[in-house]
């Protein structure tokens, strides 16, 4: 059934939450090299990448093929899923849901890259828990850095003389309670595996992928890492994104990684 429709990606590579994305796509060899990636293709032929661009001189986003933009008001990463059939087009909105609904289609497809998702009810039930608290982790350090940081407040339309330390540090005292609990909940199988993903052995799942794309883009966008602190609560997860730099993808693609803003 699945293989009728037609699959369209949209996505902004320079973002935060596109990179979750395309850090599942390499691993899994569903885009082959870090330059097909940037051509926007992939290994399967009803699956297509339409890249998107920021370009504030047109007013906000241009997409590589113009023809097929995405719906009105959709956040980047979006995935369109079209029935030939029947002329409909559905909506995935949210990056998380994104992965499972790409694993659970193109995951099995045996490429050679072991499952990204548990099957075991209680470790599927662990991965959602460690994404959900991911996602608030990147949510507290959102406000962190536009508390701390003059340019992405005017960005995300919080006023200069709005910017509040005390707000800021609250969010990252958050943020550090959140990214405990990933350390926490995921220790058994960091230390079985390695990886953050329970119940798969041979590498990293959906949960490394939605982490290590936040600890990533804000070192790449801020110099910032999120897992630095006072002590070292977080030498567990220090270790695991040192391991997740090992995939064999990664020197390729991130060797020249495309970070917005530019400067
Ligand atoms: N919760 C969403 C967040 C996506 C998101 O905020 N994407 C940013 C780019 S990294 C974006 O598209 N911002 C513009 C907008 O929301 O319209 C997800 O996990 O996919």
């Amino acid at each position: 059934m699945a293989s009728d429709l037609q699959h369209t990606l949209w996505l902004w590579l320079e973002g935060f939450f596109p990179r979750r994305v395309w850090y599942y796509l390499l691993t899994k060899g569903l885009v082959a090299s870090s330059a097909d990636l940037l051509e926007g293709r992939t290994t399967e032929s009803n699956l297509r990448i339409n890249r998107m661009h920021m370009d504030m001189s047109k007013g906000g986003w241009t997409f590589a093929d113009p023809s097929n933009p995405a719906p009105p008001g959709a956040s980047t990463p979006c995935l369109g899923i079209s029935d030939p059939a029947t002329g409909e087009t559905r909506y995935i909105y949210e990056s998380a849901s994104i992965l499972v609904y790409l694993e659970t289609v193109y995951g099995g497809r045996g490429r050679g890259s072991p499952p990204a998702m548990p099957i075991d009810p209680i470790d599927v039930a662990t991965m959602h828990d460690i994404i959900g608290i991911t996602n608030l982790a990147t949510l507290d350090a959102g406000y962190y850095t536009r508390h701390a940081v003059p340019a992405l407040a005017a960005w995300s339309g919080l006023a200069n003389e709005d910017r509040s330390r005390a707000a800021g540090l609250n969010a990252h005292a958050g943020m550090a309670r959140n990214l405990g609990k990933i350390q926490s909940w995921a220790a058994a199988s960091l230390k079985t595996t390695g990886w953050l993903t329970p119940g798969r052995g041979g590498g990293p799942g959906l949960a490394d992928f939605c982490l290590a794309a936040g600890r990533r883009y804000l070192e790449l966008t801020f110099g910032w890492d999120m897992f630095e602190g006072e002590g070292e609560e977080l030498n567990e997860l220090a270790a695991w994104y040192e391991r997740f730099k090992g995939l064999d993808w990664w020197e390729a693609a991130e060797e020249n990684a495309v970070v917005h803003p530019r400067n």
